[in-house]
């Protein structure tokens, strides 16, 4: 009992008589009550082979109370899977939802997270309507969905809060209103002890201290990550101790830090209350260490921590269960007011006792309810399959064969989609050589089952509204007649310039983009006309300057991230891979980060700024359009497209192509290059090239000397690699030659082999191919330095004209006689 921290709590920030304060808190302490007892059955769900794997937020529950009472409306949270007590405690969360997202319901209604998509305790709140289009995020909490890899969260967060400063420094933009109270906002984060010890942890740290951004960071520490202790994660065995030079002071800005026990209530309000006050009102960054915090149910439903805790360390968290502690905090409170009365919570312990059992009750419910909403849909749809089946086997000569197959269906007790197709299809195998109406009706069933099905797990990767980025028509860049040619990067910059103009919501942010107008001085002078807040240099920390676009995408603004070079994309490939990439996918459409990656790529010069690891990026971006312009003028039709759409996408612009002459459009910031649509550079008749970026320059040359010889190529930019060639373009041209070559500055097997299964299996122009399809790459390595070190590395002009011309050769050897 400490009656002095507890006034403190009484006073601030709004004054509650004691009989508020009392039922707060009773409230308080039910929530909690709730949210451990939904933990105990959750694990119980998945051992009896329920639900297939658990993590729960047993032994955080406090702190997160006192966290949800400064969380305001509007406020925004970047977190991880323990906090499902704050998700209750902003009634963002029940124990029916508890159970939904447990068993994996895959109905947005059942489970508002993920749709069945995520693990348990992976949350988020819906920023968008039906639509697509953004709700008002001021009038509800915001919680920014969750992903799985350890601190993966704190990127995103940097961007949440540095929105707040933008919302409160930008001038005209279309609704701020909708978005922002004059970015009032705090962005929250929540983390575990273990995972300060990712790299992004303390890259994000560093960077909102520089920014002086309205974020609080709370570190949950159960001295823990899994089995490993805090003495092998963590320098001094605390990351508050470690991250005290981030402290502000008299001279410089910085960091307010709090430490705090997870288990004292009164007092982790009081703390709450004032980071919330420091942030919120002076745009100070907050680090709250909760320190003291349990595991009473091990990390997850995947093993024990009786295996790797001592029995004296077991025996402390007992001790130290936050719950337990709160309660006999509440049974033994007693406070005097000014006419001497005692003034207590409670008048005896069965008053509690009565709170735990209305608790586990109300938990007992929903976890029938949600049962049942799960898996009553899945019977009556086994029951349908199983109607069919029977009528099946009585016109079939495998009648047996059937009928034990729908005996296996019957018996299953508790039954999952998989099951059913399974049976299903199975059956049809059976089937194969009779002809009956009723294997028409089970062909059917299976199908139309199929396509409501799969759209469950597969829809929403991309935009699937009528204003996604492919649906943005072509405008042509349109030319005075006496047009001088320029500079390519002065088109680039005039057209951000223009951009800039009409977006207010656009920022442009990445190393050296902003003083200097990046390193190829596509934004020259541009933030002398627009101002430091909209075009501005970062630290060189690639992760966070994507992070900063996811956040700030994710509410309403329109940044435009620079990575330098795309050979330093591989440090912020983890955020774009796990967070833009799968935000769609995993929100099920409900929340959105239409951030804009700029970059550079192609040959120039060595190892590291010659980079086109496209191969590698399309693997793993899936979810983001990836954009290969041959000049600078397709470059800005593309920022063009991307902004009158609402998705993420990387353009990468080529390292070589700044200082050469293009022509200048009087058409600037309207005309649009389309996304997933190729362009047929230079029609021919022999053989079909499909290429992009820099290599079609070459491309292009070769063609000259090819035609020399009676070589006629067909030359298509590809442009779009993710999407690619939508209309099918390509299959049109190989149709035509029936000879194709794909050419690219990728390794062997990269992007180029990505191409040809674009082309051969899924526009299954194998058909029309009279000729072997190669691909002309550059070598496996990196490479090399200096101008031999490109055309042994990359491949050259002599290499495209001799391997289009091997193809030749074997079509007619006699024409086209070997060289070699
Ligand atoms: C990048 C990454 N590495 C490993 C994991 C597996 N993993 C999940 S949780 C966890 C420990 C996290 O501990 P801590 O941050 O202290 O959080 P706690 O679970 O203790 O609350 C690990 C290693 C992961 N999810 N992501
Ligand atoms: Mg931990």
């Amino acid at each position: 009992m400490r009656p002095n921290m507890i006034k403190k709590a009484i006073e601030t920030p709004k004054k509650l008589s004691f009989e508020e304060f009392k039922k707060e808190v009773l409230n308080d302490f039910k929530i909690a009550l709730i949210s451990r007892e939904c933990s105990l059955l959750g694990r119980r769900e998945v051992l009896t082979g329920k639900a297939k794997f658990g993590i729960f937020g047993a032994g955080k529950e406090i702190p997160q109370l006192a966290m949800a009472k400064a969380f305001k409306i509007g406020d925004w949270r970047s977190g991880y899977y323990r906090d499902q007590t704050f998700m209750m405690a902003i009634g963002e969360y029940s124990a029916q939802h508890f159970f939904a997202s447990l068993y994996g319901h895959a109905d947005i209604h059942a489970d508002s997270y993920a749709a069945g998509r995520q693990m348990n305790g992976h949350f988020a709140t819906h920023s968008l309507n039906e639509d697509g289009t953004w709700k008002n995020l001021t009038e509800q909490y915001n919680v920014s969905s969750d992903i799985s890899p350890t601190a993966g969260q704190m990127p995103r967060l940097l961007g949440l809060a540095e929105a707040s400063k933008k919302f409160r420094t930008l001038k005209d933009l279309n609704s701020p209103n909708q978005f922002s109270n004059n970015g009032n906002e705090i962005a929250w984060g929540t983390i575990g002890n273990a995972s300060t010890s990712e790299g992004i942890f303390f890259e994000t740290i560093n960077a909102a201290g520089v920014l002086q951004v309205p974020m609080i960071v709370s570190i949950w520490d159960d001295g823990y990550g899994i089995s490993v202790p805090a003495k092998y994660q963590t320098t001094k065995e605390s990351i508050s101790e470690v991250l005290k030079g981030f402290q502000r002071d008299e001279n410089n800005s910085g960091y307010e830090i709090f430490v705090v026990d997870g288990w004292n209530y009164s007092q982790l309000v009081d703390v709450y209350n004032k980071a919330a006050k420091i942030a919120r009102e002076e745009f100070v960054p907050v680090i709250i260490h909760v320190k003291e915090l349990t595991q009473p149910l091990g990390h997850s439903t995947s093993g024990s921590h009786e295996r790797y805790k001592s029995r004296e360390r077991l025996e402390w968290e007992r001790e130290h269960d936050c719950i337990d502690k709160m309660r006999e905090w509440i049974l033994h409170f007693e406070l005097e007011d000014q006419e001497g009365e005692i003034l207590k919570f409670v008048e005896s312990e069965d008053e509690l006792k009565a709170l735990e059992k209305e608790a586990k009750k109300e938990v007992s419910t929903a976890r029938r309810m949600a049962w049942n909403a799960f898996i009553d849909p899945i019977i009556s749809e086994r029951k349908e399959l199983l109607e069919i089946l029977d009528k099946v086997a009585q016109k079939s000569e495998n009648k047996i064969v059937i009928e034990k197959l729908k005996r296996e269906l019957a018996s299953i007790d508790e039954p999952i989609r998989k099951n059913i197709l399974n049976i299903g299809r199975k059956t049809l195998i059976y089937l194969r050589d009779e002809t009956f109406d009723e294997k028409e009706m089970l062909q059917e069933w299976i199908k139309n089952y199929h396509a409501i099905q799969q759209p469950k797990f597969s829809s929403n990767l991309y935009s699937e509204q009528d204003s996604k980025a492919t649906n943005v028509i072509e405008i042509e860049p349109e030319y005075d007649d006496e047009a001088e040619t320029t500079d390519a990067r002065i088109i680039l910059r005039d057209n951000f310039d223009a951009l800039l103009n009409n977006y207010k919501e656009i920022v442009i942010f990445g190393e050296d983009s902003g003083k200097i107008g990046d390193v190829n001085q596509g934004l020259e002078g541009l933030q002398d006309r627009h101002g430091i807040d909209r075009v501005y240099d970062t630290g060189i920390r690639e992760v966070t300057i994507i992070g900063q676009g996811i956040g700030m995408a994710m509410r309403g603004l329109r940044p435009i991230a620079e990575i330098q070079y795309l050979d330093y994309i591989f440090y912020a490939t983890q955020v774009l891979t796990d967070d833009l990439a799968t935000l769609r996918y995993r929100s099920f459409g409900k929340q959105k980060a239409p951030l804009i990656v700029r970059t550079r790529g192609h040959r120039l010069e060595g190892i590291w700024h010659s980079g086109s690891q496209m191969g590698s990026l399309l693997n793993l971006f899936r979810g983001i359009y990836i954009l290969v312009p041959r000049n600078m003028t397709k470059a800005a039709g593309f920022y063009n497209t991307l902004l009158k759409s609402d998705e993420p996408a990387i353009v990468i612009e080529n390292l070589n192509g700044y200082r050469l002459k293009e022509r200048m459009p009087n058409n600037l910031g309207k005309f649009t290059t389309p996304i997933g649509i190729v362009e047929t550079i230079k029609e021919g008749e022999d053989i079909t090239i499909v290429s992009y970026g820099s290599t079609l320059k070459l491309v292009e040359e070769a063609s000259k000397d090819l035609s020399q010889i009676g070589i006629d190529i067909e030359i298509i930019d590809a442009q779009s690699l993710l999407p690619f060639d939508l209309n099918h373009d390509v299959l049109v041209s190989v149709q035509k030659t029936n000879r194709l070559v794909i050419i690219d500055e990728d390794v062997p097997g990269g992007a180029s082999a990505y191409l040809l299964n674009e082309i051969i299996n899924v526009q299954e122009a194998y058909f029309y191919l009279d000729s072997k399809p190669i691909t002309i790459t550059a070598k496996a390595h990196r490479p090399a330095y200096g101008t031999d070190g490109d055309y042994f590395s990359k491949p050259s002009i002599n290499d495209i004209f001799e391997g289009i011309y091997k193809v030749m050769h074997e079509v007619d050897p006699l024409k086209f006689k070997s060289l070699y």
